[in-house]
């Protein structure tokens, strides 16, 4: 396969994260060069892309990953109870769609990081631009500052929040990670993969939060190592047959985060408004792009809910009882995104988050 990505990107560390513990082997290249030819092969530039040798082109890691599962059912990373599925597939949705912000703003609102990425950055991406180099690192690094630091929330007023998810995670992860290897077993789940996305290429790798993972959460540190070697290291697929108690931070802070901005995005997007505002965890956030993908984000949920029995249905709502959450089993906020309505993802034409 060949995966069309970045060396220090989010969603291509996920994929490359599950690849890597599938045995799958894929080679990488950068798609930026030959962006109008693989726009309109693929929908969007974005990356991961997976190119397929039989000349089809997969977009967007989460569908991805659960086309792959089918394809290749051996060292499954979906429980196989469906109680502790759905709960693995919301905490992937939160590693996802939350923590980005938290990434974006380590990475690029901090000296330091920001230019040793935006070097990074400009010799992977910008080369196919006939521009100085110090030109080109000047343009990521003024991009990537707008678009998804000042122009998605992160304000004097809302700082210390957007840092507190990052802790918040951490935590939630170390409780899990106290009595077994993985968040949701002995082997890695779509949990622990999805959380390698924030986790791998981000706060794992870029100089001011590794420093903070390192000294502060070093278990999390060592989840990082033992999910990229967890092919070495692994045989058969172990997972947990049930929701422990040991989960209940994570899901407390899932409910008062992403469940939050997941309701508010629907009511905007559905009102047609370009930006909303939100209150999460006491903290106002004055204006936020509204994302027709993240709409789609919520549908599946709904969707996955909605394929369980009455039973594991009920279990989950045991599991779930903050408030926030019956966003997915009660119709009240409409969800429409209009995206992917023929479920041909994901080998449909994709869309960017803030498209
Ligand atoms: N939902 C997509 C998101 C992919 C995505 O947004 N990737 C980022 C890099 S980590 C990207 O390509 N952004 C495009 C841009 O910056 O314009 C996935 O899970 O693959």
């Amino acid at each position: 396969m060949k995966v069309w990505g970045v060396s220090v990107s989010y969603y291509t560390g996920k994929l490359e994260a599950y690849l890597r513990y599938k045995g799958l082997a894929y080679e990488m290249e950068h798609p930026f060069a030959d962006q109008k030819r693989i726009k309109g092969l693929a929908g969007a530039i974005q990356v991961p892309l997976l190119e397929r040798d039989d000349g089809r082109w997969m977009s967007d890691s989460t569908p991805i990953i659960q086309h792959l599962e089918k394809e290749f059912p051996e060292r499954t990373v979906l429980p196989a109870d469906p109680v502790v599925r759905f709960i693995a597939l919301l905490i992937e949705d939160y590693a996802d769609e939350w923590l980005w912000r938290a990434a974006m703003h380590y990475r690029w609102s901090y000296e330091h990081d920001r230019e040793l990425l935006s070097r990074i950055l400009a010799d992977e991406i910008t080369t196919h631009l006939r521009l100085p180099r110090i030109v080109r690192r000047y343009m990521v690094k003024k991009r990537q500052l707008t678009r998804w630091v000042l122009q998605d929330g992160v304000s004097e007023d809302t700082r210390e929040h957007v840092e507190a998810g990052f802790f918040n995670a951490m935590s939630a992860m170390e409780a899990m990670l106290k009595d077994r290897p993985y968040l949701l077993g002995n082997t890695p789940s779509i949990a622990d993969i999805g959380l390698m996305g924030p986790m791998l290429r981000h706060f794992g790798q870029d100089p001011t939060p590794a420093a903070i993972m390192r000294n502060e959460w070093p278990a999390i540190a060592e989840w990082v190592a033992r999910v990229w070697n967890a092919h070495a290291t692994t045989q058969e697929t172990s997972l947990l047959g049930a929701i422990p108690d040991d989960t209940g931070l994570m899901l407390k802070e899932i409910a008062e985060t992403h469940m939050v901005q997941l309701r508010e995005n629907a009511i905007a997007h559905e009102n047609s408004q370009s930006h909303f505002e939100m209150t999460a965890q006491n903290c106002r956030y004055k204006k936020l792009p509204v994302s027709r993908y993240r709409v789609y984000c919520l549908e599946r949920l709904r969707e996955q809910f909605n394929e369980l029995s009455s039973e594991h249905q009920d279990k989950v709502k045991a599991l779930l009882p903050h408030p926030e959450y019956t966003l997915i089993w009660n119709d009240e906020v409409t969800a429409n995104s209009g995206y992917d309505v023929e479920r041909q993802a994901p080998f449909n034409m994709a869309i960017n988050v803030f498209e």
